[in-house]
Parts: C-alpha cells; sequence; structure tokens
C-alpha cells in the first residue's frame, strides 16, 4: 500500500515535472547547497543596511534623476566623487543617446574598479537615472510627473556603494567592477502610440556592452541589481536570467538560502524583464543575472512608476538581505 502511494506520487511528481506546488514540501523548496570547507574558510564582511539605506536617500534627495535635468548631473558627480573616496578606480562614459522619441539624452555611465590588475573579475550592475513619469501612477494627473525612483533606481545603486565600501576594507579574491547604468528607464511613455521596442530601454548598458570601459573587457558573470529595497520583496528566477545564466542564478539562490535570506529569495521561475541584463548577455556576452523584485503573480513593486516610489517604501531589511547575499557571492569566488 504505502509502496504503491509512493510510486504514485513520483508519477505525479514525473508527469508534473516537479512544479507541483501542493505537493511540494517546505524542505524542497528551500533545498541548498551548504558552502564547501574552502568557501566556508572565507570571511565575508557585514554588509550595513543603515549605510546603504541613506546612499539610497542621498540618490533620492537630489529629486528626479531624469536625464538632462539638474538633478541628473548633479547626482552624477555625486556618484563619482563617492566611489572615488570609496577606493575605486573611476571610469566615466559620457554619452549622447538618442531616445524612442528623438530626444537627445546626455547621459553618463559610471564605473568602479577594484583591483584593475586583476583578469578574474565580477561585474556588479544597476541603473542610477530614474523614469521622467509616472505613467503607472493610479492618478490620471500624475502620468507625466517624474517618479522619485527610490527603488527603481536608487535602492540597486545603494546596495551598490555599501558593497563598494565594504571592498576598501577588504578585497575579495576576484577583481570587481561596479557599473552604474544611466538610461535605463526612459523608455516610451505607456500612452506612446508608435511601436514599443526593447531597444528602447536599457539605453546606457546597450552603449557599455558595445563600449565596454575597458577594451576586450570580460567577467566571469555579472549580477544586475533592480528594484532591490521594497518592503516584502520577493526574488524569482527571472526569465532572461535563467536562459543566459541559469548556473549563476542557481549560486545567487543558493548563496542567499546558506545566509538565511531563503524566505526572499524564492527558488522558482518568475516573470521576463526586459531590462540592462538582456544587453550585456546579447552584446557583450557576460552570463548576467537581474536580481528583480516581482510578487507571486508577476507583477512589479506596488508603487512601479508611480509618484510614490520614494523613500516611504524602502526597507532595511531587503537591501541587507540583497546585498549581503551579492557579498555572500562574490568574496567566496576563487
Ligand atoms: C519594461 O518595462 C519593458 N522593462 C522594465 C525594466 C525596468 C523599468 N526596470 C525598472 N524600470
Ligand atoms: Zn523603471
Amino acid at each position: 500500500m504505502k509502496k504503491t502511494n509512493a510510486l504514485i506520487s513520483l508519477f505525479i511528481l514525473l508527469l508534473t515535472g516537479g512544479s507541483c506546488n501542493s505537493n511540494k514540501s517546505a524542505e524542497s523548496k528551500s533545498a541548498s547547497t551548504p558552502w564547501t570547507e574552502e568557501e566556508l574558510a572565507v570571511s565575508v564582511p557585514a554588509f550595513h543596511a543603515d549605510s546603504a539605506y541613506r546612499y539610497v536617500a542621498e540618490q533620492v534627495a537630489f529629486g528626479p534623476r531624469v536625464p538632462n535635468s539638474t538633478a541628473h548631473r548633479a547626482c552624477g558627480d555625486y556618484l563619482v566623487k563617492k566611489l572615488t573616496q570609496l577606493g575605486a578606480q573611476v571610469h566615466t562614459q559620457d554619452m549622447d543617446l538618442v531616445a524612442y522619441d528623438g530626444t537627445l539624452l546626455k547621459a553618463r555611465n559610471i564605473i568602479g574598479v577594484y583591483k584593475p590588475d586583476t583578469k578574474r573579475r565580477i561585474a556588479l550592475f544597476a541603473h542610477w537615472d530614474s523614469r521622467p513619469w509616472a505613467d503607472d501612477d493610479p492618478k490620471k494627473k500624475n502620468r507625466y510627473t517624474p517618479v522619485p525612483g527610490a527603488n527603481d533606481g536608487a535602492s540597486g545603486v545603494g546596495v551598490l556603494l555599501e558593497i563598494a565600501r565594504n571592498l576598501q576594507q577588504q578585497q575579495p579574491e576576484l577583481g570587481i567592477d561596479i557599473i552604474l547604468l544611466d538610461a535605463e528607464d526612459y523608455g516610451p511613455h505607456q500612452s506612446y502610440k508608435g511601436a514599443h521596442k526593447e531597444e528602447f530601454w536599457a539605453l546606457g548598458a546597450q552603449y557599455w556592452a558595445k563600449n565596454p570601459h575597458v577594451q576586450g573587457y570580460n567577467a566571469r558573470f555579472g549580477i544586475l541589481l533592480d528594484m532591490v529595497g521594497g518592503e516584502n520583496s520577493s526574488f524569482f528566477y527571472e526569465g532572461y536570467s535563467e536562459s543566459y545564466a541559469k548556473g549563476i542564478n542557481r549560486k545567487v539562490w543558493n548563496a542567499a538560502h546558506n545566509a538565511g535570506f531563503g524566505s526572499y529569495f524564492i527558488q522558482e521561475q518568475g516573470t521576463t524583464v526586459t531590462d540592462d541584463h538582456v544587453f550585456v548577455n546579447r552584446y557583450a556576452r557576460i552570463p548576467t543575472i537581474d536580481i528583480i523584485s516581482t510578487d507571486a503573480d508577476g507583477g512589479f513593486y506596488r508603487y512601479w512608476h508611480t509618484v510614490k516610489d520614494d523613500m516611504d517604501g524602502i526597507d532595511r531589511n531587503t537591501l541587507k538581505a540583497v546585498g549581503q547575499t551579492v557579498m555572500e557571492v562574490i568574496y567566496r569566488e576563487k
């Protein structure tokens, strides 16, 4: 009897590819590989969420970082200064980018390099611009107002600056590049009547992926952070990341589970998102994943592209979960 039940269960498991939720035990949901002795021997510094939170707030305080605005220029200067203070060798790329509607964007990618002479490298990405219009706002009157971009933009950069602060204190084996991309979020307004193309997004990433800051640049893998500060965030395996860099997804989610952040990093498939990493994979051919918060229905952050994407929505616990997880990965890499 028991044996028959077990066989039926196995049969169902095979039929469903093991993805049936009701059939999944708590244990199999949080399955992860423990670190090896060698990996465990590494001391990974503590990511300070308060410090990351401050870096997020400092960007938001400039106002919306919309390309061609004064706040955008000032925040760019701040980021260059900050990365320099934090001991990185800083490269900037000033670009004239053409938006979907023909607007010329004076844009700037900002890259902080640690251990420039090391061949083995990891690239960490986030976009530092913010969206010119809150076109997902529930109120019609707000849909041409710029978003504060606390979560959508500043959160990823804030986490990377806190990682940079740690890199200055303790260097991992590999060289690390902190790559702050511009003009991610100047994609067409929802009211736009023309064709919506994915190349309208992530303009700074497309530039960088075709013209990296160092000739012949390569990295073992890349990690993009997007919307990593929202309250009650969850992170699923994003679709493009799965097709281009499945092993990196597993590595990162495994690290999260080992570090106790399994409640944030859900080991299940999520949405497919056109984001900076798509072009890094496609043009620079660096296997790169996107850590991007989505809910169980695949929707983005609740205040995504609304005027409420401000500091009130930023939760230090989420910054910590993501920041510590990325540090676990980069410090244990040999
Ligand atoms: C699109 O909506 C096509 N991509 C979302 C990428 C994004 C926008 N991430 C943050 N803001
Ligand atoms: Zn956005």
